[in-house]
């Protein structure tokens, strides 16, 4: 099966269901043969940024460091997808210069802060509320919603299955699957 190099950065707030999509997209690549990688929280904040906390300045040299190690699985011929916050704008935009032209797909989870503190699959807006988590995005750090993103979606109102399509649908426009 044939295929570009292409990163699809998921941003959006915690809860908001990027890590979740990455994975349920990398499942559809895989029916397809083509060679994935996901990164997310679980297996770069307690390896290559585990020094790094929840800082403005500690965030963006996380998603610094995401985004050349994306670039790297990229070249390799690996289809990388990023799932972390990524807050700020200026940050996101560093890592799509990165990458060649076309090659940078930025996918914004978008849900109302109010579902994601809803769900609170892991407890943290909780304890966030209860000030015993500082800087937690939303709640007293910032989120700058992506300006021209090349995909919304929905994820406090579509299925997963229907935000995995619309991102494969995404892949397909782009001639990369
Ligand atoms: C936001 C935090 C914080 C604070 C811990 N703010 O729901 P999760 O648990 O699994 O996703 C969140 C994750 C965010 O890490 P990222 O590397 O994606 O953030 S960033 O892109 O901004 O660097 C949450 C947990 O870590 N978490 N403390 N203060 N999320």
């Amino acid at each position: 099966h044939n295929h570009k190099s292409a990163v699809l950065w998921f941003t959006g707030l915690s809860g908001s269901g990027k890590s979740t999509l990455a994975h349920a997209v990398e499942d559809r690549l895989h029916k397809l043969g083509i060679s994935t990688f996901v990164l997310d929280g679980d297996n770069v904040r307690h390896g290559l940024c585990s020094d790094l906390g929840f800082t403005d300045a500690d965030r963006v040299e996380n998603i610094r460091r995401i985004s050349e190690v994306a670039k790297l699985l990229s070249e390799a011929g690996v289809i990388t997808l990023t799932a972390f916050i990524s807050p700020f704008r200026e940050d996101r935009n560093a890592a799509r210069k990165l990458m060649p032209h076309g090659d940078f797909l930025e996918i914004y989870c978008q849900c109302p802060l109010e579902t994601c503190e809803q769900r609170d699959v892991k407890g943290l807006y909780k304890k966030a509320r209860a000030g015993e988590i500082p800087f937690f995005t939303g709640i007293d750090s910032p989120y700058e919603e992506p300006e021209r993103p090349e995909l919304i979606v929905k994820t406090g109102e579509n299925s997963l299955d229907e935000c995995v399509d619309g991102v494969i649908q995404l892949m397909a426009r782009r001639n990369i699957v």
